[in-house]
């Protein structure tokens, strides 16, 4: 996959695409990434990408001149698939695990990140899709789409090795993940529940499901209408 971003300011990126997942994701080749200046695109001595607000109010917009100028330059290569291009805005929408597994199968993602106060609205007609990460509002667009690439790249095959597993399903079957303990056996008084140390998975596996169904019952019943359930976790749920 490759993921281009479009921002004031590229070097954001560096840290989190330079560490951990999303550098090993690039060093095997899984996915190429390039954080753009939006500056790169502009004409006058100070490099101008925000204005200010027609109809008045205070902050600064970001111009769409700069925006289709470099949309137009980043997705001239005919070798190159055209881009799925992503808006980052609090209006857009809420991002989810079914929206990074969309996103996901996409051969190249663009993401355009605005700051200040918005961005001029007619740069949105670039858009294919404008995300939000919630009810909040974030002062930069590059750090929302962070949030968003990081989910959409633990997604492409063989970009997590060994440690996919219950994390993934955990979304992807609608549930909250079970509780997890690693040594000691006992910490301060607190002990490991004693079905994990009894060697039976089947009894581990009924535990972490039941713990899920607890936990999601509890803390996010919402999710339950949607999640993916048998008869034996219905029945739990009952009791
Ligand atoms: Cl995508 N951008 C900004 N600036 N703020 C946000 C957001 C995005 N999602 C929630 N708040």
């Amino acid at each position: 996959m490759l993921i281009e971003t479009l921002s004031t300011f590229p070097n954001m990126y560096d840290s989190v695409m330079g560490t951990s997942i999303m550098k090993r994701a690039q060093d095997k080749g899984a996915l190429q990434f390039r954080a753009y200046d939006l500056r790169d695109w502009t004409h006058d001595r100070h490099r101008t990408t925000d204005d200010d607000p027609y109809g008045g109010g205070h902050g600064l917009v970001m111009k769409c001149e700069p925006i289709f100028e470099a949309y137009e330059a980043i997705t001239r290569d005919a070798a190159l698939p055209k881009p799925t291009t992503v808006f980052l805005s609090p209006c857009g929408r809420s991002f989810d695990d079914a929206l990074a597994t969309e996103l996901s199968q996409s051969e190249r993602l663009l993401f355009v990140c605005g700051h200040y106060e918005g961005i001029d609205e007619r740069a949105y007609a670039l858009a294919d899709v404008t995300v939000s990460l919630g009810d909040y509002v974030l002062t930069s667009g590059e750090l929302a789409s962070m949030v968003v690439i990081d989910a959409v790249v633990r997604k492409i095959p063989g970009v997590l090795g060994a440690e996919l597993g219950a994390v993934e399903e955990s979304f992807a079957g609608g549930l909250l993940e079970y509780p997890q303990y690693t040594r000691p056996a006992s910490f301060r008084g607190s002990c490991v529940p004693d079905v994990l140390l009894s060697g039976n998975h089947a009894a581990i596996a009924r535990w972490r499901r039941e713990q899920s169904l607890a936990r999601t019952a509890q803390l996010r019943p919402d999710l339950l209408r949607c999640a993916d359930l048998d008869e034996a976790d219905r029945r739990f749920l009952r009791n």
